[in-house]
């Protein structure tokens, strides 16, 4: 495993390009942790709806006792509970995704992801490109905020270093067809583990290969993703259709035989 390098606000914009990865640092104070907290336990709960917004990342691995997902995510919380928008996470994600692809970023969209103590399931490694249309502009970034201390154990990232300069892998649906996987593993040239404590964010590009492990500690493991890419591509992926399950909630996958299928 590689070690997570230490990076300083100035250098955040340069381990991003070389890396494909990068920390960014304190996003929330513990005090705003728990105001998102409580809005995220409401969405877990139900009292939010999130209808079909709401999937089992690892549905490949079958229903797990009581009917909770092993791993809950929840598409388009700012959508659904639109007071999110105005919450401060919003605004310092925005200008962190403008530090690292420049200031014509935009939010393309947000998404809750979850994992309950002793749920156990790895996220399939994947690219986030794999899942998107082709754009003349790739230039995309995802700010992943841990709002519980992320560890190995509880299913922190996992990142490999550079791999977001090379080809797109193939990918492949998982074995019930709802999400997608490549090859790759943690034994990969320099895969890193990132763990975080809560209310800090890792960011990472469109064509970082990326996993975490299954959660096996007796504690929750609770995380808010923000993507953003240059406005004139999320007008382009519009255009197109592709909205990222906003109103159009079907998963497609590119570069990958079997889901032409
Ligand atoms: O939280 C996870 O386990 C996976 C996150 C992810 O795949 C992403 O942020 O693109």
């Amino acid at each position: 495993m590689s070690a997570v390098k230490m990076v300083t606000g100035n250098d955040r914009a340069r381990v991003f390009k070389e890396d494909g990865f990068t920390k960014v640092g304190q996003l929330l104070t513990a005090d705003e942790v728990e105001t998102y907290r409580d809005i995220y336990d409401r969405f877990l709960s139900g009292e939010i709806e999130s209808g079909d917004k709401r999937s089992d990342l690892g549905s490949h691995v079958g229903e797990r006792d009581g009917g909770r997902e092993n791993i809950t995510q929840i598409m388009w919380p700012s959508a659904l509970h639109p007071e999110l928008r105005e919450m401060p996470l919003h605004e310092r994600a925005l200008s962190t995704a403008r530090e690292l692809i420049g200031q014509d970023a935009v939010l393309d969209f947000d998404m809750l992801i979850h994992k309950d103590p002793h749920s156990a399931v790895a996220t399939p490694w994947h690219q986030d490109m794999a899942y998107w249309v082709d754009l003349p502009d790739t230039r995309a970034v995802s700010i992943w905020i841990a709002l519980d201390d992320a560890t190995p154990d509880n299913g922190c990232m996992w990142y490999v270093r550079g791999s977001h300069e090379l080809p797109l892998r193939p990918h492949r649906p998982t074995s019930d067809g709802k999400n997608i996987e490549c090859d790759c593993s943690e034994d990969e040239p320099g895969a890193t583990a990132v763990p975080l404590p809560a209310g800090h964010g890792v960011a990472h590009a469109g064509g970082t290969l990326h996993s975490s492990r299954g959660n096996t500690t007796d504690h929750t493991r609770r995380a808010y993703i923000l993507n953003y890419r240059p406005a004139a591509m999320v007008d382009f992926e519009r255009a197109q259709g592709a909205d990222h399950g906003l109103n159009e909630n079907v998963r497609k996958v590119r570069n990958s035989d079997a889901a032409t299928a």
